[in-house]
């Protein structure tokens, strides 16, 4: 009896055990017919507009030179190190150990001015001399990666860098810059370390780099005023304005910053109507900056792009003043989509009481899960939906570091479905595999308050008509690199609709 039991358990577990196998091997493919046809229908959607004559892109603003270098193969752990302590700007040795102590510890990023030109350069001779040759260098900052792709996607385009030779011998050739700072000025050291990488009595908790530069061009955005005749003479399409975190940290005289944003402030005005205007933000460490822009640059622009984190810290700053310090890394559609609602509307009453200023047309802000646009119905962006669809399949693109995208190395971590707002009054949006990319119309009251400070009729004043456009992201399982990401997906985004 017992054997027979025994038996009928084995034959039942043996079943059960293939059952489950199936349902898994089954469950398998279901899933990865499911990211096929995700795939599918977003290059579909992408491939539905194409760009038949070139588009003029201007890119501002800034390059540099990043050389790359193992920290340990450059700082020699003395004494100083002991007592970490965070300077704003660098000015010794020990300052510069005490700083990198201080950040290393934590395994956090960070990027130092060294007010010692000499002290700097003793650096960048000792890191050359340990790092491998051409392969150590790279071309850096967010102007000359957007214009790079500008390019790659077929337009003609103008950066607004004052490139130095060794920086003008990385551009593509084909790119058109202003000419030339002197070499040494654009360097950009950055220093690397691992995982759990011992430093005299500290280990870093994770990998990180912490970067020194003893550039004046880049913060000071020096470039705008050689820039403007050749800006004119261009007559872009779209404009865009990026690179301004160079400024984070940097120890500008008394009011020399904002003077240094209102010549940018005053380079946006100076465009015709005919012109796009965008911005596209960074990470900034200093809530003063953020606020400035808020002043000088953002009124100024038709659409901003940037990611959640960056997107959470200027609705925090436009909402109630400061920046969050600590914001989800994986926000869900709803939050992210009330957070862009409010920014546009504050963004847009910013511009109210600002001469020359332009109204917010479009926002758009890419996350590791999904890209989201929004747009003002009736405005010059075209086709959302196939920019959103480009710019999410970029972001696989780049991090996996290829043009083909592989279901194999990709994953889906958008839910099955999204509320459209936390509010009651949500809709519900299934992902549909098939059809990927969701686009729906919203009409935002806009507060009456503002009717007479518009001084435009109530009827087009009193709601605004918009687009908003939800497209999933095939996240890279295998990412090649992450560096750069935000600055190609907004471009490859902006392509479509100028
Ligand atoms: C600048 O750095 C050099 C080289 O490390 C050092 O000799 C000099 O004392 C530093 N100057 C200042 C003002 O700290
Ligand atoms: C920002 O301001 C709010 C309200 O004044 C305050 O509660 C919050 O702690 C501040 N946050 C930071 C990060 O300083
Ligand atoms: C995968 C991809 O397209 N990434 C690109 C991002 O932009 C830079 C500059 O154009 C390229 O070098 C990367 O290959």
């Amino acid at each position: 009896m017992a054997a027979v039991a025994w038996k009928a358990g084995a034959f039942a577990s043996l079943c059960a055990f293939l059952i489950a196998l199936y349902v898994r091997k089954h469950l398998d493919e279901v899933l990865k017919d499911r990211l096929v046809s995700v795939l599918q229908g977003l290059v579909e959607v992408e491939q539905q507009h194409s760009i038949d004559t070139p588009r003029r892109v201007a890119v501002g603003y800034g390059g540099c030179h990043d050389l790359f270098v193992n920290a340990e193969d450059l700082l020699e752990f003395q004494d100083a190190a002991r007592n970490p302590e965070h300077f704003s700007h660098i000015k010794t040795y020990d300052e510069l150990l005490k700083t990198y102590a201080y950040f290393f510890r934590h395994g956090a990023a960070a990027e130092r001015y060294v007010e010692n030109a000499s002290l700097f350069y003793e650096l960048v001779e000792r890191a050359q001399a340990a790092g491998e040759g051409e392969g150590a260098w790279a071309l850096g900052g967010n102007a000359p990666v957007m214009a790079a792709r500008f390019l790659r996607e077929g337009c003609r385009v103008l950066l607004g860098a004052q490139a130095s030779d060794r920086l003008r011998k990385r551009l593509p050739p084909a790119i058109q810059a202003v000419p030339g700072s002197p070499d040494r000025e654009d360097i950009h050291l950055i220093m690397e370390y691992k995982t759990g990488e011992e430093w005299g009595i500290y280990k870093s908790p994770r990998a990180n780099r912490f970067i020194i530069h003893s550039d004046s061009v880049n913060p000071m955005v020096s470039v705008v005023e050689e820039f403007q005749p050749l800006l004119q003479k261009f007559q872009p399409h779209l404009f865009v304005v990026g690179g301004l975190q160079m400024m984070d940290n940097f120890p500008f005289p008394e009011g020399k910053r904002r003077e240094r944003l209102s010549k940018v402030r005053e380079q946006m005005t100076s465009l015709s109507d005919e012109t796009r205007i965008h911005f596209e933000m960074a990470s900034f460490t200093d809530e003063q900056l953020v606020r400035e822009l808020t002043q000088y640059v953002l009124p100024f622009a038709d659409s901003l792009g940037m990611n959640e984190q960056e997107l959470a810290n200027l609705h925090h700053i436009l909402m109630y003043g400061n920046i969050s310090l600590v914001s989800d890394s994986n926000p869900r559609v709803a939050v992210v989509l009330d957070q862009m609602r409010h920014v546009f509307k504050l963004v847009r009453e910013l511009g109210l009481s600002t001469p020359k200023s332009r109204p917010l047309t479009r926002l758009h802000v890419h996350t590791l899960a999904y890209q989201a646009i929004v747009t003002v119905a009736g405005s010059p962006w075209k086709n959302s939906q196939a920019a959103a669809a480009k710019a999410s399949l970029t972001a696989n693109r780049h991090v996996c570091g290829s043009s083909e995208v592989d279901v194999d190395k990709a994953m889906l971590i958008m839910d099955e479905s999204f509320s459209t707002s936390a509010a009651s009054t949500a809709q519900r949006v299934p992902l549909d595999a098939n059809a990927p990319v969701s686009c729906w119309e919203e009409r935002w009251p806009l507060d009456d308050s503002h009717l007479s400070a518009m001084g435009t009729p109530a009827e087009s004043a009193d709601v605004l008509q918009v687009q908003i456009c939800v497209a999933p992201v095939l996240v890279c399982t295998e990412a090649q690199q992450t560096a750069g990401g935000g600055d190609n997906i907004s471009s490859a985004g902006l392509v479509l609709q100028i």
